[in-house]
């Protein structure tokens, strides 16, 4: 459990660049045993998500935003001893961004995720070029692939590669995530077949239920 008052602190450190103190914060929620998702959502996802306001509302620079990204990218390498205690599930899953997508922090968030239940997760980060894609999802032969998009101006991008997904490996489960589904094309997803939309945590719990 995240209070408001830690919240805060945290974010006031953050937006001041201060490492040490918020790596001190999330090693000591860590240390408590919080749930990986409630620290992803509450405290990450919920901060970068006031910086996106501030910085849109131009309150905050540009490098102010970037140094906070680069600040939780870094915290997030905290939670990596964490996420391979489970036990094996012998499942694999693929997670990439869209074609032109930069936004990379929420599909790792989700591959972490995965890789605590036990799945084997391979996330490919920011902008993969589809033809790689479809190459690294040969290669690896996964039981599902999960798709990030972020702004909706990529959402062709998108669509294209669940398209080439399809018809390179048919029935291949797909999973698609991220804040772009805020702004609509869920229609257009839900014609594919095997391919679903995540809007949260607790729905990506779902998937694990039923593997
Ligand atoms: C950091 C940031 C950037 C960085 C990203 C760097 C990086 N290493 O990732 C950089 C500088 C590259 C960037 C660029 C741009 N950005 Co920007 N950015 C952000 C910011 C501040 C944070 C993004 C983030 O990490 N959020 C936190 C993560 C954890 O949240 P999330 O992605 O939603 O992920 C969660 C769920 O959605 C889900 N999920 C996500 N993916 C997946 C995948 C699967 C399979 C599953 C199951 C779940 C899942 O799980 C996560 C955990 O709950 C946001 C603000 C915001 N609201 O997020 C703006 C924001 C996304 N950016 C925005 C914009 C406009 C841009 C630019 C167009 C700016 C510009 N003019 O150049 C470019 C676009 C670049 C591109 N082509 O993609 C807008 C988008 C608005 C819109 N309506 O589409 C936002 C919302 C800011 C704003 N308020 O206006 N940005």
């Amino acid at each position: 459990m995240i209070s408001e008052m830690l919240y805060t602190t945290y974010f006031e450190h953050l937006l001041k660049g201060r490492r040490a103190e918020c790596a001190r914060i999330v090693q000591s929620l860590l240390d408590q045993q919080i749930d990986i998702k409630k620290l992803y959502e509450d405290l990450f996802q919920k901060s970068l998500y006031e910086v996106g306001r501030l910085w849109e509302t131009n309150r905050i620079s540009v490098a102010r935003e970037h140094l906070v990204t680069a600040m939780t990218e870094g915290l997030l390498n905290l939670v990596y001893p964490t996420l391979f205690l489970g036990k094996k599930i012998n499942k694999k899953v693929v997670i990439s961004c869209a074609a032109n997508e930069f936004h990379q922090i929420g599909g790792k968030m989700a591959a972490d995720i995965f890789e605590i239940h036990g799945w084997d997760s391979h996330f490919l980060g920011a902008n993969t070029p589809l033809d790689q894609l479809l190459t690294f999802i040969d290669e690896v032969k996964p039981d599902l692939v999960g798709m990030s998009l972020s702004v909706y101006f990529n959402m062709p991008s998108l669509i294209e590669g669940i398209e080439a997904i399809r018809s390179a490996f048919g029935d291949l489960d797909i999973a698609v995530g991220g804040q772009a589904l805020n702004w609509g094309g869920l229609d257009r997803i839900a014609k594919y077949s095997n391919t679903v939309c995540i809007r949260s945590m607790v729905e990506l719990e779902d998937i694990f239920k039923s593997s």
